[in-house]
Formats: C-alpha cells, sequence, structure tokens
C-alpha cells in the first residue's frame, strides 16, 4: 500500500486524537521537539513541553494550526514530558486531557477547559484525582456519559500501580510477566463536570483474548501496552491500542464502554519507529484511522501524523481501506 504523506509538516507532531466538532476535524496531537537525550525504555527522548490543536475542513485539505493551546509553564503541577493528549466537548465547552510527570515524577492525567475546540485551555491546578500513568482518552457515549481512560506500561508507569498507590520499585518489572494476565488499561465514567472521575472511580479495563480467556502478560502482540482509544459503532464499543515493543494497533469489542472486550484483531502493522499510537473517528460518512510514524525525521522522538480511511465487514470487523486499482 502506498505509504500516504504526512499531514502536518510544520512541526513533528504524534499520537493524533481526532474529533469532529462544529462540521470540522480536529487533532489533539502531541508536539515532538529536538532534543539530545538518548533514547532509552523509559521515554525519557520523548520530551515534550506544550500542545497544538490543528484542523481541517476536509480530509486530503489544507491543515490549519491553532498555534499553542497548552503549554507546561502553565500547569502548576507539571515537571515535564507532555504525552499523548485528548479532547472532549460537552454543554459547549472543550476539554483536554494530558498526560505529564508531576513534580516527584510520576505520571498524572490533567485536564483543562476551554470555550472552542482550538483552545487555548485553561488548565485545573491539580491533575484529576485518582488518575495516574498516561495516554488518557476521552469517550463521550451516545446518551451524553463521558469516560476516560488511560494507562501504559514500561516508561507510562502503569505497573508501578498494581498495588493501588505508587511504587516506584515495581518499575523495574516494566510490566506483568510469564504466565499471568497481562496488566490492564484503567477508565472511569467522568462527573458531569468532566473534570473529576464519578464516585463509581476507577478500574481495570479487561481485555480477553478472542476465545474470551484473558490475554497473558507474554502474549506481547496481543497485550495491551498504550494508546487507549474508544470509539462506538453499530451499538458496540470497541477499544483499540498499541502493543507497544511488538508495534501493532490492536482492538477488541465489547457491549458497554467499560468492557470487558474480546480481541478482534489488528488495525496497523508496525510503522516506521518505535512507537505507534492512534485515534478512530468518523467523519463525513466515513471512517479514519489517525496514527503517526516517524517518515519525516528518521528518529523515534520526531513523529509525523498521517491518515488512512478504515472500512468494516459485515460483521464489524475493521480493516483499512485498499486503494482502488
Ligand atoms: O508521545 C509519547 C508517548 O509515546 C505516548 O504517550 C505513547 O503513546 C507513545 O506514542
Amino acid at each position: 500500500m502506498a505509504d500516504p504523506s504526512p499531514l502536518v509538516t510544520n512541526l513533528f507532531t504524534a499520537d493524533p486524537s481526532a474529533h469532529v466538532f462544529n462540521g470540522k476535524l480536529y487533532l489533539y496531537p502531541s508536539h515532538d521537539r529536538e532534543t539530545d537525550i538518548q533514547d532509552n525504555d523509559n521515554g525519557d527522548q520523548y520530551d515534550m513541553n506544550d500542545y497544538h490543536v490543528y484542523s481541517m475542513a476536509t480530509i486530503g485539505g489544507p491543515v490549519t494550526d491553532h498555534g499553542i493551546a497548552l503549554k507546561s509553564s502553565d500547569v502548576p503541577w507539571v515537571s515535564k514530558q507532555m504525552w499523548a493528549p485528548d479532547a472532549a466537548a460537552k454543554n459547549g465547552r472543550f476539554y483536554l486531557y494530558y498526560p505529564a510527570r508531576d513534580k516527584e515524577g510520576i505520571f498524572r492525567v490533567g485536564v483543562a477547559v476551554g470555550e472552542r475546540a482550538e483552545g487555548p485551555f485553561v488548565p485545573e491546578p491539580e491533575p484529576i484525582a485518582g488518575s495516574y500513568s498516561i495516554d488518557p482518552a476521552c469517550f463521550v457515549d451516545d446518551d451524553g456519559d463521558a469516560y476516560l481512560y488511560f494507562g501504559g506500561i514500561w516508561g507510562g508507569q502503569l505497573q508501578c500501580w498494581r498495588s493501588g498507590t505508587f511504587d516506584q520499585h515495581a518499575y523495574a518489572t516494566m510490566e506483568a510477566c510469564g504466565d499471568e494476565p497481562a496488566l490492564l488499561p484503567r477508565g472511569g465514567k467522568l462527573s458531569p463536570d468532566m473534570k473529576s472521575f464519578a464516585p463509581s472511580g476507577v478500574q481495570e479495563i479487561v481485555i480477553n483474548d478472542a476465545d474470551g480467556i484473558p490475554i497473558h502478560a507474554s502474549q506481547h502482540d496481543r497485550r495491551f501496552f498504550e494508546a487507549a482509544w474508544v470509539h462506538k459503532y453499530a451499538g458496540k464499543y470497541y477499544f483499540s491500542y498499541s502493543t507497544g515493543d511488538t508495534h501493532f494497533l490492536a482492538y477488541a469489542i465489547g457491549d458497554a464502554p467499560l468492557g470487558p472486550f474480546r480481541y478482534a484483531g489488528r488495525l496497523l502493522e508496525p510503522v516506521q519507529g518505535w512507537t505507534t499510537h492512534h485515534s478512530i473517528v468518523e467523519f463525513r460518512g466515513k471512517w479514519w484511522l489517525f496514527y503517526h510514524d516517524t517518515s519525516l525525521s528518521g528518529k523515534n522522538h520526531l513523529r509525523c501524523v498521517k491518515v488512512r480511511e478504515l472500512v468494516y465487514d459485515g460483521e464489524g470487523k475493521l480493516g483499512l481501506k485498499e486503494p482502488q486499482a
């Protein structure tokens, strides 16, 4: 398949979260920047400190950079590494969810509120209570209920939260191992204010294998690593994610926003570069996969956003649309 061109070329961008607001397609990506930090498994080379929002009226048409929507120096609790963000709209306001390390070096998830889809966004002074790790993704269901998902292993520190509180010593395990269930992403319903979790709190998001048995830690080609995303199609909930060190985008299907989900296959084979991270959105009657690779730079930490069309088969299975001959 022909490799699509980068959508954004004025900056290095990654982890694209796409949403349709007011009839336009908005992109909320990470903003990668140059650094001398060497690549490592902790992800120190992903040293970002602000977010730009992009929009487009059509896929393939001009892409507008709306400038800086939020920067780390505006957020009192952030020390560094503003990683993959997401956004949501509710009751005429817009919410930017973003992970970053706090002053103790622990990843948390923050929220910032704006009057317009492109921002600017005003950050809440503290991270969302009960949030931790990385890669927040917000899904607003047809009934208006909103859910926030998060989590990432290795540098994303999810392995440090197995006991329910942060354990720095657990970092070195990197993940579950061997013949035990893989670590699971987290999620919970948001309160109506979109800035806190509902009293039901945060739970593990169960991803079972196609046979209904939990995916085990050793199954690196299917287990959750990072980059949660949820969308809905034909009444079913689709939970998609990156498998990290095996570099696949995979997905699972369930009957409720918080799962359980059952593994359904791969969305994307490994791209150029170590990370893979995506979003899925319906725009003007077609479904789109936004993702990134490193084709603009050849460096893992300087990525660029791309898009391909997705199609469903008669059973709701997702696949890339093959180009017309
Ligand atoms: O962009 C920094 C990190 O790289 C993201 O949080 C991960 O999902 C991976 O793409």
